[in-house]
């Protein structure tokens, strides 16, 4: 059992604890589900540095590989905002005369794919071949390897330093965070930036967001968390800014100690962080009780809608409808199987609790009576996609924040 913090070394004091879990991307056949792997997925906060962390980990070879599952562009508002972000790396960080960017993660290539269109060097650290392979597919450049302080220095080798070390949903998935930041520390030039966009603790506990734990996110990062590791690996947290992304994620930026003048967005954030006492015991233990309560609420809605002879439809198989079906204990006899748009996870099981995903049209084939809202991060997407849904009388239940039928 892992109880250093991996971090700063720290006791790492549990605090929560979702039972036996598969990996959460692991879609798979019904063949392969007689031999399913399975870990005891629990939470727990650093003593001395107050970063949240998984107990036990999988190891990163049984999570990304050539059959990793989530395709980045499969949500119209995911590719929009990658764009965007794309384009602000143009307009304010890339505009030397040879600029270079390096992505940790770039899975199918939504946010390199503007960055090549525009023509300017870049390079995709994606361990995953077959994510790797769509992003090949649209023009960018892809190291098929883990980024870690190894990788970073090749790459300086072959290509030079990099202006923008960036990452989105992947810096908090590697355990080995201390050889990603001596990495970066080799990778970047003296006037760079690290930024990185990862789902943020502060939502996660607000929102009751517990299905955003899961075996790939080995790290909840907070502003207080982040900023005593970038001070540990010689940087400077410069930056802290709310994004809206899975229900709620925070982009930090990191600079070298001294080179930039840090915005007051952090000062406000660390301030914030400690009046809700956010990585306290007491507050991590409430999370815990108000996961339970969602837990007792859910199964009842359910229960009660299947007795009365409803069917009850899953809408998306994201990670997090892994944590959920299992910690819960869905199966097919509340939830018979569940849509998800993503081709390569149709007609395989959600990991753990084997619910079949199909293709999107057996949705309205015909309506369920209820839609349980896996995706819910996407709610506003699906839901103006699903108008007709609705206007049969269809009804969504919701369960973070709270469980809703609406
Ligand atoms: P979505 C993944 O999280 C895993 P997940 C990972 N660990 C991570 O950190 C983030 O991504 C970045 C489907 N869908 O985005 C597509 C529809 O069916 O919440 C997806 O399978 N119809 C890397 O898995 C799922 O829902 C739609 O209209 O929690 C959403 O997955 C839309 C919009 C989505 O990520
Ligand atoms: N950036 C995209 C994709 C996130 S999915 C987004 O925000 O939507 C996480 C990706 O990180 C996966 O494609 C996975 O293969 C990759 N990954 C995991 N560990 C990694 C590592 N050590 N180095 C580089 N990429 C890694
Ligand atoms: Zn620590």
């Amino acid at each position: 059992m892992k109880t250093d913090c991996r971090v700063c070394g720290g006791k790492v004091r549990e605090f929560v604890d979702l039972g036996r879990q598969p990996t959460a991307n692991g879609f798979l056949t019904p063949e392969e589900a007689e031999r399913e792997f399975f870990f005891r997925l629990a939470v727990g906060v650093c003593e001395r540095c107050a970063m949240v962390q998984l107990i036990e980990e999988v190891p990163q070879e049984l999570r990304y590989h050539g059959a990793y599952r989530y395709h980045a562009s499969g949500s119209a508002g995911h590719r929009q905002h990658f764009e965007q972000n794309a384009l602000r790396f143009l307009e304010t960080e890339l505009t030397g005369p040879d600029p270079f960017v390096v992505e940790i993660g770039c899975n199918d290539g939504v946010m390199l794919s503007a960055i090549a269109e525009a023509g300017v060097r870049h390079l995709g650290v994606e361990p995953s071949t077959n994510v790797a392979e769509l992003a090949r597919a649209k023009g960018v450049n892809v190291l098929t390897r883990f980024f870690d302080e190894g990788t970073a220095a090749d790459v300086r080798a072959e290509h030079g330093s990099a202006d923008v070390v960036f990452g989105a949903n992947t810096i908090c998935h590697i355990s080995h965070i201390d050889s990603v930041l001596r990495g970066v520390d080799e990778l970047l030039s003296p006037g760079g930036v690290f930024v990185f966009e990862e789902p943020y603790l502060g939502t996660i506990v607000e929102r009751t967001a517990f299905d955003q734990i899961y075996d790939e996110h080995v790290f909840y990062f907070s502003v207080t968390s982040v900023r005593a590791m970038a001070e540990r690996f010689g940087f400077e947290l410069v930056n802290a800014e709310r994004i809206p992304l899975h229900g709620g994620e925070i982009r930090y930026t990191l600079a070298r100690a001294g080179a930039r003048v840090p915005a007051p967005a952090v000062g406000a954030l660390l301030a914030d962080e400690n009046a809700r006492r956010l990585s306290e015991p007491e507050t991590l233990e409430r999370f815990r009780r108000t996961v339970e309560g969602v837990k007792d609420e859910l199964l009842t809605v359910l229960r009660e809608v299947r007795a009365e002879g409803r069917s009850v439809v899953g809408y998306g198989a994201p990670g997090k409808a892994t944590t959920v079906t299992n910690y819960f204990g869905i199966g097919t006899d509340l939830v018979p199987f569940v849509v998800d748009s993503t081709p390569s996870k149709q007609g395989l099981l959600v990991p753990g609790s084997h619910l079949p995903v199909r293709a999107p049209h057996a949705f309205s084939d015909p309506y369920p009576d209820y839609a349980l809202l896996f995706a819910w991060n996407h709610a506003e997407e699906i839901m103006a996609k699903e108008q007709e849904f609705q206007d049969a009388g269809g009804r969504w239940i919701l369960y973070a924040p709270e469980v809703r039928v609406i």
